[in-house]
């Protein structure tokens, strides 16, 4: 390989940047996407580090089971529609210390870039998703999904309302994520605050709703974790046309019994405590 560009984890998370610009949620910097490297990845582009690696910096935030780890990242303040045409320049990769509360760039980030904005958020989810998965979660997508953040202007702000609306409105949601979403109230984006109260929610759900903001989202790898935002943000697509279209009157709906029934034949456990 002559080239970092060609690893399989830089390509997939190029791919993944570019399928967000193309959805349309990643309006001028908004969004950050975050993959922790296996040990083949780092093998892969070890080779192509930068010779010295830049200062260690301090994160507000610590996890020991991230200790050592690697991660690719967006970075702060770039614009996922610019990922493609320059990753050096948009995009980078950091060690994380072996305190696990600080990390320093070993690839791209050019010209004095940092880390995503919202990097303490990313890696207390990634230290929460890591436990609660075995280790299986690698992804951390934050996306300004269009009709989920209309949603939380109107459905009160609980995870049993966000949760029921968006299985009710496509009949895949209770099998892509059976236990539901989790809603964060509004709060200031970039701070250690959100981060906890985002991981938090983490510890039970795959995606979490940041009110009159967007969407966080994890998954085991980039397809599945951009198809839970895809799902959700579709989801949420068609709740908001049957609000409009209906005046806010809906005449059917899914059933608390039909969403048991998808569950028992897809071999997921729905949430019962969403169900009446
Ligand atoms: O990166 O989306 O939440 C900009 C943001 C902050
Ligand atoms: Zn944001």
């Amino acid at each position: 390989m002559n080239n970092i560009l060609e690893t399989s984890c830089l390509t997939g998370f190029i791919r993944m940047c570019h399928d967000g610009w193309l959805q349309g949620w990643h309006e001028r910097n908004g969004g950050n996407l975050t993959y922790r490297m296996t040990s083949e990845d780092v093998a892969a582009c070890r080779p192509f580090f930068d010779e010295t690696p830049r200062e260690w910096v301090k994160m507000g935030v610590q996890a020991d089971n991230l200790a050592g780890e690697y991660f690719i990242t967006t970075g702060s303040g770039k614009f996922f529609r610019n990922v493609e045409l320059d990753p050096a320049a948009n995009i980078g990769i950091v060690e994380i210390n072996e305190a696990g509360d600080g990390w320093r760039i070993v690839w791209g980030l050019e010209n004095g870039a940092k880390p995503t904005s919202e990097f303490p958020s990313h890696f207390m989810n990634h230290s929460v998703r890591k436990a609660a998965t075995q280790g299986a979660n690698r992804v951390i997508y934050h996306c300004h999904a269009t009709n989920l953040i209309a949603l939380t202007y109107v459905l009160p702000l609980t995870d049993r309302d966000f949760s029921r609306a968006l299985w009710q409105s496509a009949t895949e949601c209770p099998v892509v994520f059976p236990e539901g979403v989790g809603v964060c109230p509004w709060m200031v984006p970039g701070g250690a605050d959100i981060a906890m109260a985002t991981s938090e929610k983490m510890k039970t759900y795959q995606a979490a709703v940041w009110a009159q903001h967007g969407l966080f989202a994890s998954g085991p790898d980039f397809d599945i974790t951009f198809g839970l935002a895809h799902t959700i943000e579709k989801a949420a697509e068609i709740y908001v046309k049957v609000l409009s279209t209906g005046q806010g009157r809906i005449r059917q709906t899914i059933t608390d019994d039909a969403l048991r029934a998808i569950a028992h034949d897809f071999g997921v456990t729905i949430n019962e405590e969403f169900l009446d």
